[in-house]
């Protein structure tokens, strides 16, 4: 997709918005180029890449209104970066460097620098998690059973809902793109065959159905030949105006050959000295993803850390060769085993 927007840090803030006017107060914009932030509040930035430079001033669907409050802040260039401070956070954006990745866009907020921006490339035959993707409108959720890594996105509920995920094709040539999704009765009453329609970098989607499962807990696969020269690509699947959505996608996989259905996770790098959610790491073993006690940052935490479990993570940009610290924030209540002690990996 052309347009790649997200809300820096505090999503928590967007339920209490309501339906107004959306463009945002004349100064609180930034723009370097295709990049554009609009500072909302001391801690939400709206930040928005567009290459043709076309920003959008309509209301998302995170955001239907952005006249808040002038916010105090700073900006200023320095070394090719753009920095960006408000009384309680500080963005950089490494200027001209494209579309916002971990390496070129971070905040820093109460003595924690974070990249928001995830790139998740999947591999041929890695496993690519729906949840991971750059998402248009779609919420993930995690309360049907049978679903990997966090959860899975739901719904396709309206028009333009979709995910667009970065796949690398190994090799030119014919390839099969599989989704994983659940069909059950959908709000609107109807337990049937449904469409979305599947595009590959940005060409007309072509429809695919997506046939009824037993119900929402039940997984089925479903299979596209596409034809893709080697390299990355971007593969969208959206709600086109013609089609009827009301389904949940887990994940996605692009293949080759006889290649089965994957279950080790595309997982993008962390850098150097940023902060890396341990639940966008690579999680072996029995450990899993999970929301359920408060406090944490990014999308969940891994639990169950048992015997054989594996979590790491591939950092970059280190700056030299040396030794450094490696900080861990974990939380150690009472086990399953009754225990509440010291614990060890
Ligand atoms: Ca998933
Ligand atoms: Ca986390």
């Amino acid at each position: 997709m052309r347009k790649r927007t997200t809300i820096v840090p505090l999503l928590a803030l967007l339920s209490l918005v309501l339906p107004a006017p959306a463009t945002a107060q004349p100064g609180g914009t930034v723009v370097s180029g295709q990049a554009r932030f609009q500072i909302l509040s001391p801690t939400l930035v709206r930040s928005e890449f567009a290459g043709d430079r076309r920003f959008e001033d309509q209301g998302t669907y995170n955001v239907v209104n952005r006249t808040f409050p002038r916010t105090a802040y700073t900006s200023r260039v320095q070394d090719g970066w753009l920095t960006i401070t408000t009384s309680a956070m500080t963005l950089r954006y490494r200027v001209g460097s494209g579309p916002f990745r971990a390496d070129n866009l971070e905040i820093r907020t109460a003595g924690t620098t974070a990249s928001p921006w995830r790139r998740v490339v999947c591999a041929t035959g890695q496993l690519c998690e729906a949840e991971d993707q750059q998402r248009e409108g779609l919420l993930v959720a995690a309360d049907h059973p049978g679903h990997t890594g966090a959860g899975f996105v739901a719904g396709f509920s309206y028009t333009n809902n979709g995910i667009t995920a970065t796949v690398r094709a190994s090799s030119a040539g014919r390839h099969r793109l599989v989704v994983k999704y659940a069909n059950g009765r959908g709000g609107d009453g109807k337990h049937e065959n449904r469409t979305l329609g599947l595009a590959v970098d940005g060409q007309a989607p072509r429809q695919i159905t997506l046939p009824a499962t037993a119900d929402w807990g039940a997984w089925q696969q479903v299979s596209t030949d596409v034809d893709l020269s080697a390299g990355e690509h971007r593969v969208s699947l959206t709600r086109g105006a013609a089609d009827s959505g009301n389904v949940n996608v887990d994940s996605l996989a692009l293949l080759t050959g006889d290649q089965s259905y994957p279950g080790v996770r595309a997982v993008d790098d962390c850098r150097f000295g940023t902060s890396c959610e341990a639940e966008n790491g690579l999680v072996t073993g029995a450990a899993k993803i999970a929301v359920e006690h408060a406090g944490f940052a990014g999308t969940g935490f891994v639990a169950e850390l048992v015997g054989g479990t594996r979590l790491s993570q591939r950092v970059t940009s280190v700056p030299a060769a040396g030794t450094y610290p490696v900080v861990l924030r974990y939380a150690n209540g009472v086990g399953g085993d009754g225990k509440h002690e010291a614990g060890r990996c």
